[in-house]
């Protein structure tokens, strides 16, 4: 039994798609805190931190679309998960897009080394050089180990943040072709779609968990486009062949065994796209396996 700081952040700056924003009101909406309450935990919510919305902004930077206001509230990000952190706990974040892991990874990680395990269906790991887009939320991956933008880069404090050698990216099925050869050449342990397929996911998570045995602290980021659009299709970029929902079940009942994970995003939740709140209820269902619901 922990205490849980949840900390909500409205950010959709990052990507292109509108009501990624409504995020953290989904997840609460879906019961999130009753549902952690059930386990014995006792949850504090600080509520949302100030996001700009786009109508107010203007894109300066094509190549990293609203820069400046991504890092802005990346520092702010920064600055509330750090005074969590000097409380014991854990510490549960609530997107809004992907781009806002350059801040809680930013403050986990501060003065020691982590594990983050980044389950997603893209590789996050673009450059404003390679970037089709120009969404920051295609970048955070790259930005933790140092490449892009120095103003992401540097939030919180200089440099990266996480060796590419403790990162693993599990459910990767979509990857652009700059991104791809530069994530060859990274360092990062990929688990793509198909080496789930070929090993099973319980296979894949206790090679995560042999990887990152000398680390005491693990993240986890947990964008919803990597389960199947069929569970999930409340996302702002689905990609068809996802995880299922057992094998996201799996992956968090073997992590919550293994007691490393001290903190977790959950991003790219769209209740504009979704089904009734289908993927922000599935999201809370999978932070109840990951800290502590049980079959048996
Ligand atoms: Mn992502």
């Amino acid at each position: 039994m922990a205490t849980v700081h949840i900390v909500g952040v409205p950010m959709d700056l990052g990507q292109a798609r509108r009501g990624v924003d409504m995020g953290p009101y989904a997840l609460r909406y879906a019961e999130l805190g009753a549902v952690l309450e059930s386990l014995g935990h006792r949850v504090v919510d600080g509520g949302n931190i100030p996001v700009p919305v786009p109508e107010e902004e203007e894109v300066h930077n094509p190549r990293a679309r609203h820069l400046h206001s991504v890092a802005a509230t990346c520092e702010e990000i920064y600055r509330r998960a750090k005074a969590c952190r000097e409380e014991e706990g854990f510490v549960l974040f609530l997107g809004g897009d992907h781009s806002i892991s350059i801040g809680t990874v930013a403050a986990v990680a501060e003065g020691r080394e982590i594990g983050l395990i980044w389950v997603d269906a893209h590789g996050d790991f673009n450059t404003p050089e390679t970037t089709p887009s120009g969404n920051i939320h295609g970048m955070p991956v790259a930005v933790l180990t140092g490449r892009g933008p120095d103003a992401l880069v540097n939030v919180g404090y200089p440099g990266p943040k996480v060796q590419p050698a403790h990162i693993v990216l599990i459910g990767t099925r979509d990857l652009d072709a700059k991104e791809r050869e530069a994530l060859r050449h990274s360092g990062i342990t990929v688990f793509t779609m198909r080496d789930i397929d070929e090993f099973g996911m319980a296979a894949i998570a206790r090679r995560v968990i042999t990887q990152f045995h000398a680390l005491d602290y693990v993240h986890l980021s947990l964008d919803m486009d990597a389960l199947d659009p069929e569970v999930a299709p409340g996302v702002g970029t689905p990609v068809p062949g996802g995880l299922t929902y057992r094998e996201a079940h799996l992956l968090m009942e073997i992590l919550a065994e293994w007691g490393r994970i001290g903190s977790l995003d959950i991003v790219e939740v769209n209740p504009i796209l979704d089904r009734r709140n289908q993927t922000a209820r599935l999201a809370v269902e999978l932070t109840a396996s990951l800290l502590g619901k049980r079959i048996l």
